[in-house]
């Protein structure tokens, strides 16, 4: 078992409301290195709070997301501000928090203990499920407190499963709440590995929160039987647009629009987005863990995010997960990053 690690700290999350943000040249080459955007707003002055969670304990393919919100971030600086479907978002003032102190040391003591979990020892697979829960009670009140401030969480990952930390707080927030999980995996079993904090359990800890009403799960084509089960079992609180239906009806020429309005019809008055970068064709995501052939293109996926808000929705945040180590991978997930944030906040821009 890993040795005692000092409690994580509180998130730095500003309590007051965020105050207008400082003028931006959003045309002059940007000169602060290291801050979302390269904008040089401090959350105080942000509507939109990036919360970046290094955490990497239990993946079981290949490594490397635990640098996933590094590389965004560093591929965000080189975004331009204008976004041609989701508006200017750099307006609303974005910032990122720290990554927390600690949270590496945690998410190495967890991984360490993986092998011997695997090889069925249940007590290295509680120790894991007890540092994940350190993470998912410090990301919990992290997002409680950002939702609270009136600003729009964007959890950044690190594996899938960090997200039951986010989607507990957004379910107290906002009762009934929805969950848009765009992703190649249902991520609905029980436990992965004798593990229940898996990347491939996230949605089976969201299905036991009361506040969540409905999870709507697009793009998935890598599944269990133990899933499919699962997610039988739930009834309408679970919907699949699934890729072999997608790919037979856009195949049969309906437009994406339309199973984009249908799974969208499907989420509840509020949305949580949960996107696993799988969810995407693996060429837009090469350094992700899991990667899966077929999946969402880039323009489908981002179609999808915006008829959240096309359709009167409130996008109450989002976690993008998943993330690979690599330019590439980042430069993707600045963008879908950059689309959250300008559809979440549009309503008030
Ligand atoms: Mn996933």
């Amino acid at each position: 078992m890993p040795r005692d690690l000092p409690p994580l700290p509180p998130a730095p999350v500003p309590a007051e409301l965020p105050r207008p943000p400082r003028e931006v040249d959003p045309d002059a080459p940007r000169v602060a290195p290291g801050t979302a955007f390269d904008l040089g707003i401090p959350p105080e002055e942000a509507r939109v709070l990036v919360i970046p969670v290094p955490w990497e304990a239990t993946v079981s393919g290949g490594t490397g997301t635990i640098d996933g919100p590094r590389a965004t971030l560093a591929a965000s600086a080189k975004i331009d501000l204008h976004d041609l479907a989701a508006g200017e978002a750099w307006r609303a003032g974005i910032a990122a928090l720290p990554e927390p102190e600690g949270l590496r040391e945690r998410s190495r003591a967890a991984a360490g203990l993986v092998a011997r979990a695997r090889e069925g020892d249940a007590g290295a697979a509680a120790a894991v499920d007890a540092l994940a829960e350190e993470t998912w009670s410090w990301l919990e009140d992290a997002v409680t407190r950002t939702l609270a401030s009136g600003r729009i969480p964007l959890v950044l990952g690190g594996e899938h499963g960090l997200s039951p930390g986010a989607f507990r707080a957004a379910a107290r927030h906002a009762p009934g709440l929805g969950i848009l999980h765009v992703d190649a995996h249902a991520d609905l079993r029980d436990a992965f590995e004798g593990m229940r904090s898996s990347h491939a359990s996230a949605l089976a800890r969201a299905l036991e929160l009361p506040g969540v009403g409905r999870v709507v799960q697009v793009g998935l084509r890598d599944v269990s039987r133990e899933e499919v089960l699962a997610a039988r079992a739930v009834g309408d609180r679970v919907r699949w647009l699934d890729e072999e239906t997608i790919a037979a009806r856009t195949l049969a020429g309906e437009p994406f629009a339309e199973i984009a309005r249908e799974a969208v019809a499907a989420l509840p008055e509020t949305a949580w987005v949960s996107l696993d970068v799988d969810g995407l064709d693996p060429a837009l995501c090469p350094g992700t863990g899991t990667p899966v052939p077929g999946g969402l293109s880039f323009r489908e996926v981002s179609y999808l995010l915006g008829e959240v808000v096309r359709s009167g929705r409130r996008l109450l945040g989002a976690d993008l997960v998943e993330v690979g180590p690599g330019p590439w991978d980042g430069q993707v997930a600045a963008r879908l990053l950059y689309r959250l944030a300008g559809w979440a906040t549009a309503p008030a821009r």
